[in-house]
């Protein structure tokens, strides 16, 4: 199986870029904003607390998330692999994913970091915000969500540093130039298409 993190700061273009992934290595897609906005577009508990914290540009809480995570990895064992969209963003959350891989003999292929300086993130994200409404897409949100980032997130780069997993790509240019550059270090990674 061909397992990727997909990494990097609330508008590095992760979920851009997990369309084009998918589409050509037919992963299935775990992105765990889209679960969390599901649950808030439905209207459960859970939503409902979670909505809370990403309008504030928190973290939802590790349990919330490993759960989500679990059940969506037990339901999806036949396909070529999985897509981790925005997943994991803390240590523990990496240790989690660790273990829950492990139960099925898999473990993570490769972690992509996309790398984009703060401005062209507070653009795109402003730029987003005024497109689509998203609520945790203004200015404050997204100042809180960049240092929620460097603070409680960047940490999970080194932990896969250490396996020597984590591949840095440049997260500027065209989405097809930045899908390129992706998909070199998929392949060198070990797999061909
Ligand atoms: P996410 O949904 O993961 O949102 P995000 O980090 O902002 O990234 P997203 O994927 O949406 O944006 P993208 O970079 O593709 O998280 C939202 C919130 O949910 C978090 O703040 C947190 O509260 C909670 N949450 C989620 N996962 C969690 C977890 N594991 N643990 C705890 N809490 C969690 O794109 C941004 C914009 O850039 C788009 O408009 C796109 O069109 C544009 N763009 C993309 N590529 C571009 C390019 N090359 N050039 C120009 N623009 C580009």
């Amino acid at each position: 199986m061909l397992n990727i993190v997909l990494f990097g700061p609330p508008g590095s273009g992760k979920g851009t870029q997990s369309e084009k992934i998918i589409e050509k290595y037919q992963l299935v897609h775990i992105s765990t904003g889209d679960l969390l906005r599901e649950e808030v577009a439905a209207g459960t508990e859970l939503g409902l607390k979670a909505k809370a914290i990403m309008d504030k540009g928190e973290l939802v809480s590790d349990d919330i998330v490993i759960g989500m995570i679990r059940k969506k990895v037990e339901g999806n064992q036949s396909g070529s692999g999985f897509i981790f969209d925005g997943f994991p963003r803390t240590v523990e959350q990496a240790r989690e994913l660790r273990q829950v891989l492990a139960d099925y003999n898999e473990e993570v292929t490769v972690m992509i970091s996309l790398d984009v300086p703060r401005e062209e993130l507070v653009k795109r994200l402003l730029k987003r915000g005024k497109e689509t409404g998203r609520s945790d897409d203004n200015m404050e949100t997204i100042n809180n969500r960049i240092d929620v980032y460097n603070k409680q997130t960047l940490p999970v780069a080194y932990y896969y540093e250490k396996m020597r997993k984590h591949e840095k790509v440049e997260g500027v240019g065209s989405i097809d130039q930045i899908f390129g550059r992706i998909v070199e270090v998929i392949e060198k990674a070990g797999h061909s298409s």
